[in-house]
């Protein structure tokens, strides 16, 4: 067995960090549209956390924001000209689109890919599947560029496999590690992974979509090379996603042999848990933390997002540490949740809050911003350097956010073009200090 560690890579929140009101089944998003944000401040509390973790010990690395405006949308949809032309009519017949081409929602880099370590899979190398994200159409832009950047990170085809998003059809609908989870007894060790999906190809949808079709997961599951028996499917319910947990993630988190999630994740729980300890065989006991509707009903969840939080072996700690955003000790019921929780003596010892309210307001929390990448040593060794972080990348990234990202961006702000070169311009210089300009 191999001493594996957890890499989390977190995306790099791009300059055109916008409140844009794009993701219906949301309810952050579609509350906040059409706010000012402040893109400097995200991306500066996003560097903070990665801070966070690096200084804890933990390997940190780090996603590049994909190339804003996506002209290859604009394009596709029939505007033509220089950039300014084609931004200034996109500007006036049809700003939703430009707002989709502005999206940056790349940050999200749990929705980038599903993750398989090569302790799971056939032929021993670490497979990564970008999402094709097919059910928002501002996220259905970003996986070539996904795929580019994930290529360059993890080059080495002896010891990785990059795969490109699934057919971009319904029923394929793909949204990446944000619907799957990987319980082990170590990193190292072969683990189980649980793919959530939200409903069945071809089912109808009703109500908020569900954004994870079980052919999609099976898959991945397939291409990746799992061995059957550890491969666990379940299905959200339905109530959950009426709720507005538009992923999995917002209601569930797993990590080693623990599995924290609410009552209502799953359209089955006993089913989904037997299934996870058959599949565990022995190598290890899973530990459900369940979260008791009583106790945090489902709409306190979405709001605080306590489950979209990292839940983290932090070195020099006997217990997992749940790492949640600041909404989550701001909400009555699940403070008081974290608190009876740590005062016992289950997996979870601490919580540590942390500020990431510019992405919270669009629906992103500490979970939806980072890719977890279990890595041996040498794994570590043969990707891309200059995307693990140290303190002093993220000084030099600090730096450039504060020199070239606004502090105001409205959604109206995007006809003007010269913000475009902005964006460029600060994807440039932040891809430099990363060793990646080869992506520009
Ligand atoms: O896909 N929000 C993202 C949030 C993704 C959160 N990720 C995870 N749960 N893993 C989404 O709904 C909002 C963009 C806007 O409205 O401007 C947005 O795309």
């Amino acid at each position: 067995m191999s001493t594996a560690v957890e890499v989390n890579f977190d995306g790099l929140i791009g300059p055109s960090h916008n409140y844009g009101g794009m993701s219906h089944g949301n309810l952050a998003s579609a509350t906040n549209e059409g706010e000012v944000s402040n893109p400097r401040e995200a991306a500066l509390q996003g560097l903070e956390k990665m801070r966070l973790l690096m200084k804890a010990g933990l390997v940190q690395g780090i996603l590049p924001p994909l190339p804003r405006p996506n002209f290859d949308l604009l394009v596709s949809a029939g505007f033509s000209g220089s950039d300014a032309e084609i931004i200034e009519s996109a500007a006036k017949t049809a700003p939703g689109l430009l707002r989709a081409a502005y999206s940056a929602s790349s940050m999200w880099a749990a929705n980038a890919a599903t993750v398989s370590p090569s302790a799971d899979t056939k032929d021993g190398r670490l497979h990564l599947t970008t999402a094709n994200l097919s059910t928002m159409l501002h996220r259905s832009i970003e996986a070539p560029d996904t795929t580019a950047t994930l290529l360059s990170i993890f080059e080495n085809e002896e010891a990785f496999g990059v795969h490109g998003a699934l057919p971009a059809h319904a029923d394929f609908s793909d949204e990446g590690a944000a619907n799957h989870v990987r319980l082990c007894a170590e990193h190292g060790a072969s683990g189980v992974e649980l793919f959530v999906y939200g409903r069945e190809a071809g089912e109808s949808a009703v109500g908020f979509p569900a954004r994870q079709t079980r052919m999609a997961s099976e898959s991945i599951a397939r291409a990746h090379g799992l061995v059957a028996e550890n491969a666990v499917f379940a299905r959200q319910s339905k109530a959950a996603i009426e709720a507005g947990a538009f992923h999995n993630d917002v209601v569930c988190v797993g990590s080693l042999d623990t599995l924290f999630f609410h009552e209502l994740a799953f359209e089955n729980t006993d089913e989904t848990l037997a299934s996870l300890s058959q599949a565990a065989d022995g190598r290890f006991e899973v530990k459900p933390v369940m979260v008791p509707q009583a106790e945090v009903p489902i709409e306190d969840a979405i709001k605080s997002y306590l489950f979209n939080s990292q839940l983290l072996h932090w070195p020099g700690e006997d217990r997992l540490v749940l790492l949640a955003p600041l909404e989550t000790q701001e909400t009555d019921t699940t403070r008081a949740f974290c608190e009876r929780m740590t005062s016992g003596n289950g997996p979870i010892g601490r919580v540590q809050y942390v500020d990431v309210r510019q992405s919270m307001r669009n629906g992103g929390g500490p979970a939806c911003l980072r890719l977890r990448v279990v890595m041996t040593p040498e794994e570590i060794a043969a990707c891309h350097q200059g995307v693990l972080l140290t303190e002093e990348k993220i000084d030099a990234l600090q730096d450039i956010v504060r020199r070239t990202y606004r502090d105001r961006l409205s959604p109206n702000d995007f006809g003007d073009p010269s913000f475009a070169s902005e964006c460029q311009l600060a994807r440039e210089a932040l891809l430099e200090a990363l060793g990646l300009s080869g992506l520009v």
